[in-house]
């Protein structure tokens, strides 16, 4: 068996790279860090590595992980700026003994160091994106901008071995530091070979309060299929926080198991997320939540369409 599953629509050419890798016995860790590089360089998605949308100060700051479901290593890297590739760097935090999770300067530099590609992350439609918005909101509550699409995956490969990675640049208009979810282990991301793995996105602050990665592979453990873990998860927590708080910020997590059962559950509208399995061929769903019942229905062709088109559609500055 193998299996990849990831969060929204724009990891599927990522998916259909790594489903190639994973058919021929590739490895999950090569898989999923050519998956998600795949999303991390296309200059069209406003929320990963290039093209990603900037910070308060008009700086792209980006947070990555990688965790590898065998022996459980983990890296991470936070707030860092300029370079391509931020969940590469993270896989290479991985085999490190100790320092594996390097926030801001202190990654910039050891991503230099070790010789990974510098590049200025700031597209001109992401400077017109951020005029744009200047102009537009004065209100200062923290939400994600419609669309938050962190990119978080989950791999198993033939050989039973799992890994997990995340990439963003987080929420648009963050302050200079902010750090979210996506590099938090147990949070953004989490998974063990032994059970399996999954990921969140949404509202990084929201997610941590919960270690929702975590919790799923927890109920996983304990015994639940993805799909019923992912709506404990999500269900409760969400509960949980509107009673606490009286609000609760968006929450969207995929899993699998060991044996290729996958999962999702969302607590928003327009949730989709992109599975391929030894049994399946990549496929994008949406998720909707009806009469308090998840279904997953495969996106339609003009789905996809409108999809791509509203993401590369031309940008005019206000
Ligand atoms: C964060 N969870 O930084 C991320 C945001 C996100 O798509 O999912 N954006 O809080």
């Amino acid at each position: 068996m193998w299996g990849i599953i990831a969060t929204w629509k724009m990891a599927l050419d990522g998916v259909e790279k790594a489903t190639e890798m994973l058919k021929n016995s590739g490895d999950a860790g090569d898989a999923i860090e050519t998956a998600v590089k795949e999303v991390e360089d296309f200059p069209y998605y406003k929320s990963v590595g290039f093209g990603g949308l900037p910070n308060e100060e008009m700086e792209v700051e980006l947070d990555a992980a990688y965790m590898d479901g065998d022996t459980l290593d983990i890296g991470a890297v936070a707030a860092i700026k300029d370079y391509a590739n931020p969940v590469a760097i993270a896989r290479r935090l991985s085999k490190e003994k100790v320092n594996n999770l390097l926030v801001g300067q202190g990654g910039e530099k050891y991503a230099h160091k070790a010789g990974f590609e510098r590049k200025n992350m700031l597209t001109e439609r992401a400077k017109i994106h951020y005029h744009n918005r200047i102009k537009e909101v004065r209100e200062q509550e923290i939400k994600p901008y419609t669309g938050h699409d962190t990119v978080g995956m989950v791999c198993l490969d033939m050989q039973g071995k799992m890994t997990s990675a995340t990439s963003t640049s987080g929420l648009f208009m963050k302050k200079a530091g902010r750090v979210g979810d996506s590099p938090l282990a147990g949070s953004g991301f989490y998974v063990d070979s032994k059970v399996g793995g999954a990921s969140a996105t949404g509202l990084g602050e929201d997610i941590m309060k919960g270690c929702m990665s975590y919790e799923i592979v927890r109920l996983m453990k304990e015994g639940m299929h993805p799909q019923e873990a992912c709506e404990k998860a999500v269900d409760m927590f969400d509960q949980e926080l509107r009673e606490r708080r009286g609000q609760a910020g968006d929450i969207s997590v995929i899993a699998m198991n060991n044996q290729g059962q996958w999962g999702a559950a969302t607590n928003i509208e327009g949730f989709s997320f992109v599975v391929a399995t030894a049994k399946q061929k990549p496929i994008v769903y949406l998720t909707k939540k009806i009469d308090g019942k998840y279904i997953h229905e495969a996106a339609s062709q003009e789905w996809l369409d409108n999809y791509m088109t509203a993401r590369m559609a031309p940008l005019v500055k206000k």
